[in-house]
């Protein structure tokens, strides 16, 4: 009879072309060789390192499907949602870091920008050499960014900006923020900007103090009347579609990360019941712990399916953003659950940094609560079943 193999028991790996499996291992190799030795103390520490922008960058790792001439490395969606997987296994922090720098900085500069933005940004966000955010969410504006505040008002050559953005990845360290505003020159349209560190009237603060996410930066974005040329506005989008485009491809990268994360847990949980011995016999002897091995495997083989099927679709023109709901919204709750389980398998090693289960697990809550939460994306597609607008 066919063999189960309880890592891949449906042969994911068979499914990838030569190409993605390479750049998974690659991804794998370094994420399991550089980022693995640093997590625990920068999680202990709540710090990001730098370098491993420029480390990642070095790799092809960011903006993997931003083409060549723009210094991507021109791979379909598949090979991004590998990295995103890779990444997450060690830690859902450095998936943030590398998922803002790529679906959510090089893509709209890619996908709306001018060709002297693209020219100017793109060749040195895909090294690493600069690191960029994005400036969505308001202290008062989340779920619901249309009712955003931040304002861009023209000025002679330019815009002058005035707002704020709050919880934002990367921002501390950001050389340049991708941010959204109503601009009253083009009827309070929300419109993108790329606005440079240094210019005057422009601070990215960092938020002190996470429970969750720890070895990622965030901070604020704060613009008291910032003003920018007329070259800093993204001439080709306007209206929320600009910043959703962008939030299509991280959710889409999310619902691979987070089954890295899941397996990370479901892997920790097997060889720690299989090691520790109660009641004289391995805590894998018994059947309430099979049965939630039996359960995470189970989850984690569906999500990882779905989150293929899903980057096939994407990679062919036909993935909805509905869709991309499924799949965000069920690979962190499930990799959430998978997280909390195996955080209880681990007894009181369990809460200890030097098992990875409840890094993990509290980062999840983060994962479950960015780029929509789990229940906006239960309205949304709620929503696309009934045609019935639930949000207000
Ligand atoms: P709605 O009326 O639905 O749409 C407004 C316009 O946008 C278009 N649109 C989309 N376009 C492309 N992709 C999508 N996914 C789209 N969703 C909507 C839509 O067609 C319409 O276009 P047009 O031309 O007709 O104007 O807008 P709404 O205000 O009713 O939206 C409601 C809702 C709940 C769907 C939306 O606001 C939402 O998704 N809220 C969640 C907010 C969110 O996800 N924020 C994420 C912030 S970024 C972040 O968390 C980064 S964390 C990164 C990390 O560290 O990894
Ligand atoms: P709220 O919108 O206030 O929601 C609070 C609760 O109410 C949630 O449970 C929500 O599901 C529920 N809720 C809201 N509306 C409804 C409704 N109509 N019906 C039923 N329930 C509802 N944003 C960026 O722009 N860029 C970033 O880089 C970024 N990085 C982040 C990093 C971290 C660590 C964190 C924590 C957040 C980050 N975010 C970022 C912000 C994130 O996208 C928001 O936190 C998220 O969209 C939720 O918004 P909120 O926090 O304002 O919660």
């Amino acid at each position: 009879k066919a063999i189960f193999d309880w890592e891949d028991p449906f042969d994911l790996d068979g499914q990838l072309t030569e190409e993605e499996r390479m750049v998974r291992d690659t991804a794998r190799d370094y994420a399991q060789e550089n980022l693995m030795p640093r997590v625990a103390s920068a999680y202990r520490e709540e710090r990001f390192d730098r370098e491993i922008m420029s480390e990642m960058g070095a790799l092809g790792l960011l903006g993997p499907t931003i083409p060549e001439e723009y210094g991507g490395a021109g791979l379909g969606y598949v090979a991004y949602g590998l990295v995103a997987r890779e990444v997450e296994r060690v830690d859902s922090g450095y998936r943030s870091a590398m998922s803002v720098q790529s679906s959510l900085v090089m893509h709209p500069i890619h996908a709306y920008g001018s060709e002297a933005q693209k020219q100017k940004y793109l060749p040195k966000l895909a090294t690493g050499e600069i690191v960029g955010c994005f400036g969505l969410t308001e202290p008062d504006a989340g779920s619901d960014p249309s009712g955003m505040r931040t304002r861009a008002e023209k000025i002679d050559g330019g815009y002058r900006l005035k707002g704020a953005k709050m919880w934002i990845t990367n921002a501390p360290i950001a050389d340049v923020a991708v941010v959204w505003a109503k601009s009253a020159a083009h009827d309070n349209a929300i419109r993108g900007f790329v606005l440079e560190r240094g210019t005057k009237g422009l601070s990215l603060p960092k938020i002190e103090g996470k429970l969750s996410l720890r070895a990622s930066v965030t901070g604020e974005i704060v613009m008291d009347d910032v003003e920018v040329p007329e070259e800093a506005l993204l001439p080709n989008v306007s209206g929320l579609k600009g910043p959703f485009g962008c939030l299509n491809r991280a959710r889409y990268g999310i619902g691979w990360g987070t089954m890295g994360a899941a397996e990370a847990c479901y892997a920790a949980a097997r060889s720690y019941t299989l090691d520790r011995h109660q009641f004289g016999r391995p805590l894998a002897a018994n059947q309430l712990i099979q049965k939630k091995l039996a359960d995470m495997a189970t989850e984690i083989a569906l999500g990882l399916q779905l989150a293929l099927r899903a980057g096939r679709l994407f990679d062919d023109g036909r993935l909805s953003p509905e869709a991309i709901s499924v799949l965000k919204r069920n690979n962190c709750g499930k990799a959430l659950d998978i997280a909390r389980v195996a955080r209880d398998m681990h007894g009181g090693n369990g809460i200890s940094s030097e098992y990875p289960v409840m890094r993990h697990m509290v980062n999840l809550e983060t994962v479950n609560t960015y780029e929509g939460t789990h229940d906006i994306h239960a309205l949304i597609l709620g929503r696309a079943i009934t045609g019935i607008q639930a949000f207000f």
